[in-house]
């Protein structure tokens, strides 16, 4: 079973995935958590060029170095681990790209898919879930995350980003949710972390 978890910044995704991973296992499940960009060896040297915000970089640049982090990902770890009969629990996957690169930078929409497909080899999840609320929450949790671990609000390129930047993300994750129910699932993610674990469960076992 392949499971992606999507939002915009600081929705509580690993706190999320941690949960779940936990849940899982005490089920007897095999689970791999892993995540993008950075999932594999050559993604953890991909890593910090698309994080760090002094790296200056045009958006098809970017764009791709996603795709590369993925299709190796995708090549290196995720098949085999799902040929393996293992869970993989993935943050973020190409939903991200489609709605940070797509709705986001304003790329085109249609020709982003047809990209995933090419990088994905076309290996879409089974279930995605995304975390939704408002950005204003998502980055105040951030910021304050990042406080405790002493790091800057802007030391990231995508916390750099306007709202409005981060708005059209949360729209952008809502419209693929409305076209695809049959992936997604929604999880207002202003609730606990307990109460969001215990809904993913509920429809895992709907499913
Ligand atoms: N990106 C892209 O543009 N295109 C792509 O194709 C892909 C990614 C794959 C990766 O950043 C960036 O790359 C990302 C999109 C872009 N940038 N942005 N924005 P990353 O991997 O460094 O970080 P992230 O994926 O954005 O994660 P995050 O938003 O920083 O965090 P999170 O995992 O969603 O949240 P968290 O760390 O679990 O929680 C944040 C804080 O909130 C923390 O203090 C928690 O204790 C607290 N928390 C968590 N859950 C709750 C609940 N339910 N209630 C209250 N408080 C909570």
């Amino acid at each position: 079973m392949f499971l992606t978890v999507e939002g915009v910044e600081g929705a509580g995704k690993s706190t999320f995935i941690g949960l779940l991973e936990d849940a899982l296992k005490a089920q007897g499940a095999d689970v791999l958590r892993t995540r993008e960009p950075g999932g594999c060896a050559l993604g953890q040297q991909i890593r910090p060029l698309l994080l760090a915000a002094s790296q200056k970089m045009d958006r098809r640049a970017e764009l791709f170095l996603f795709l590369a982090d993925r299709a190796q990902h995708v090549a290196e770890v995720i098949r085999p681990a799902l040929a393996h009969g293992q869970w993989v629990i993935c943050d973020r996957y190409a939903d991200s790209t489609i709605a940070y690169q797509g709705y986001g930078r304003g790329m085109d929409v249609e020709a982003l898919q047809q990209l995933n497909d090419h990088a994905t080899d076309g290996l879409w999840p089974d279930i995605t879930f995304l975390l939704d609320l408002p950005v204003e929450v998502g980055l105040e949790r951030a910021l304050t995350r990042n406080g405790r671990e002493g790091l800057t609000q802007s030391e990231g390129r995508f916390e750099a980003e306007t709202l409005v930047f981060h708005q059209r993300i949360r729209e952008g994750f809502l419209t693929r949710a409305a076209r695809w129910p049959e992936r997604f699932c929604v999880l207002d993610a202003t609730r606990s972390p307990e109460e969001l674990l215990q809904s993913a469960l509920q429809y895992l076992k709907s499913v």
